[in-house]
């Protein structure tokens, strides 16, 4: 019988996916919370044919060149800034996503965030824990901004973007948006979004929110100017990618109130936090938990297997990104 092809899992899956696994491959796993170091990473890849990977292991041309027998590696997320694509397409490897499974989810926690920050859900509780909570007041308790019939500006228009501005619709909200490509006028109208400049968004959009993938040219899409174009009752919610902002320039935008609050599920450096925002209380923060729930993250697991299964086969996977590996 053929030699069971070998595959490499960088992350704790659900472990009741791992015995299916093991009928069709050599399986070596990392089941535990460590993280492995780049240089852990090429060492594991050695020898490997496929591996399952998610944000945080990079793949580039150092950890390709050690992994000579490497065929695929599949992402366990939709953004894929971890995977070095010239690279793995100069190799020869094939690189895949789990786009579609995680749109809602990530749209829907998008949404939370954006109403926390703007009904100051947080504050409110560590007020209310701090005991001082005495009395109903007019203005006293902390005072929020509305989300209904403002205007919610997305900046990146992808599956999540538009996600995001048809729940905007159901809450009254006018859509604007920015994006690299105009969408065609039929989606344009499904999602009842206007496309505006960037800085016509900045300055008149009342919640603005991040939904655009991390990129050379996205790296602090929002900073100090952007900041200061932003009225000071509007909010920011980041769930895209940490860097897309300069978090020190937010936190320092928060602290002088240039703007009302932020939402953020993502950060530059995470999992480390800037001291800087953990001091700010005007904002809401998440720990990249935008894709977390039970069902979204089996899903993401489950298109990352069959992507992987695909690939090991010899089969076009279903969400292949450098898709110039594969003609046909
Ligand atoms: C993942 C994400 O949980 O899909 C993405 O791009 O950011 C999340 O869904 C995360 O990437 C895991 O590292």
């Amino acid at each position: 019988t053929a030699k069971k092809p070998k595959i490499f899992i960088a992350r704790a899956i659900f472990a009741d996916a791992l015995p299916q696994l093991e009928e069709s491959f050599e399986v070596t796993s990392n089941q535990s919370d460590e993280v492995l170091t780049p240089e852990e990473l090429q060492k594991a890849l050695v020898g490997m044919d496929g591996a399952l990977v998610s944000g945080g292991d990079r793949i580039d041309a150092k950890v390709l060149s050690a992994a000579k027998d490497l065929k695929i590696v599949a992402n366990i997320a939709v953004g894929y800034n971890n995977l070095d694509i010239p690279a793995m397409t100069a190799a020869g490897v094939m690189g895949t996503n789990t786009p579609d499974v995680l749109t809602d989810t990530t749209a829907d926690f998008g949404f939370a965030l954006m109403m926390a920050a703007a009904r100051r859900v947080t504050e409110s509780e560590h007020w209310l824990r701090a005991g001082k909570w005495e009395k109903w007041a007019l203005f006293n308790n902390p005072l929020g901004v509305d989300i209904h019939h403002s205007t919610l500006g997305i900046i990146g228009m992808g599956r999540i973007g538009q996600a995001i501005a048809k729940r905007g619709l159901g809450f009254g909200m006018k859509v604007i948006y920015c994006n690299r490509k105009r969408l065609p006028e039929a989606l344009e109208q499904e999602c009842g979004a206007t496309h505006v400049s960037k800085e016509e968004l900045l300055k008149t959009a009342d919640h603005i929110i991040l939904v655009l993938p991390y990129s050379a040219e996205s790296h602090h899409t929002i900073g100090e100017k952007e900041l200061s174009l932003m009225k000071p009752t509007a909010t920011l919610t980041n769930i895209a990618r940490g860097g897309i902002v300069n978090d020190l320039a937010l936190a320092q935008a928060l602290k002088a109130g240039k703007i009302f609050g932020a939402g953020l599920d993502v950060f530059e450096g995470e999992p480390k936090v800037i001291p800087e925002l953990l001091a700010c209380s005007n904002v809401v923060l998440a720990p990249h938990v935008g894709s977390s729930t039970e069902q979204t993250r089996r899903a993401m697991m489950n298109l990352a297997i069959k992507n992987l299964r695909a690939g090991l086969a010899g089969q076009r996977p279903p969400n292949l990104i450098n898709t110039d590996l594969m003609q046909n």
